[in-house]
């Protein structure tokens, strides 16, 4: 099936991807995105090491082939004769299929199970399949024009400008919005959950321990979209609970404004109504 410089590109190729994919996996893969705040971002951090070491040979291929057809297939002199066409040799064919099935199968077949594993930061609408077992902390997101608040509804449906969680613990993120569409992306901590008015997405996240982290609009909402971001905390349990009460105390006088706690809002009473 092979010509003797083919059998040596696929040598070269062999050689090449297997130095170059270990290292590429070590060495890269620990820096890749989001990083390590929270178990889910930690998962993605794994997915995409696979993945980047899943490619490397891909890459090893191409690169070992532009070094072949620069240095030996030339053209020297004589009359330009093309080769046997490769569309009718029936092993390149089943080499194609087979290859190209197995890395499909091989992916869809990891994605669903590390989706399915512990939930996943990605917001899978209001009635996910995949929903981690155990006590979680549901926490609703809200997103308008141009700034995101959050609420508590376990602790007396605080709402505030400040997202602060738990360490350790297993949060049960509610993202709506109230207006145009949003996205929320807890960058650190491997969340991207789409905001959307009238849907109530929900998205889990396991944090670790205390840290802070970016939140951030993810979808173009409108003149000041690049405004629309909050730094979160991550904080110990105790810490935690004295947050709450704090906040609680702060906004105690506009607290009777807020409308009842409910798994989305509409901004004008008269929409809901109609
Ligand atoms: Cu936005």
């Amino acid at each position: 099936m092979w010509s003797s410089s083919g059998r040596k590109v696929i040598v070269a190729w062999i050689a090449l991807s297997a130095v170059t994919t270990p290292i590429v996996a070590a060495v890269v893969g620990p820096h890749l995105p989001p990083g390590n705040g929270s178990a889910q971002a930690t998962e993605q951090v794994f997915d995409n090491t696979w993945m980047t070491a899943i490619v490397t040979p891909i890459v090893c291929l191409l690169l070992v082939f532009f070094v072949y057809v620069l240095t030996q297939f030339r053209h020297t002199g004589g009359e330009l004769v093309d080769g046997p066409p490769l569309r009718d040799d029936p092993s390149v064919r089943v080499f194609w299929l087979v290859v190209t099935s197995v890395t499909v199968l091989f992916l869809a077949g990891f994605g669903t199970y590390e989706l399915l594993q512990n939930g996943s930061g990605g917001g899978q609408g209001p009635s996910p399949i995949a929903i981690p077992i155990g006590k979680k902390l549901p926490v609703q997101v809200i997103a308008q024009q141009w700034q995101f608040t959050y609420r508590y509804p376990t602790y007396g449906g605080l709402e505030t400008p400040q997202l602060v969680l738990p360490a350790d613990t297993y949060v049960e993120l509610h993202v709506t919005s109230l207006d145009a569409i949003h996205s929320f992306w807890a960058y650190e901590l491997g969340v991207k959950a789409d905001a959307n008015p009238g849907v109530d997405n929900i998205a889990y996240v396991k944090t670790k321990g205390p840290r802070t982290f970016h939140v951030r609009c993810a979808e173009l909402c409108g003149l000041w979209h690049g405004y629309m971001f909050n730094n979160g905390r991550v904080v110990p349990q105790s810490q935690f609970a004295a947050w709450i009460k704090s906040q609680t105390r702060d906004f105690s006088a506009v607290a009777k404004y807020l409308p009842k706690y409910s798994k989305t809002y509409y901004p004008d009473p008269q929409r809901r109504a109609g």
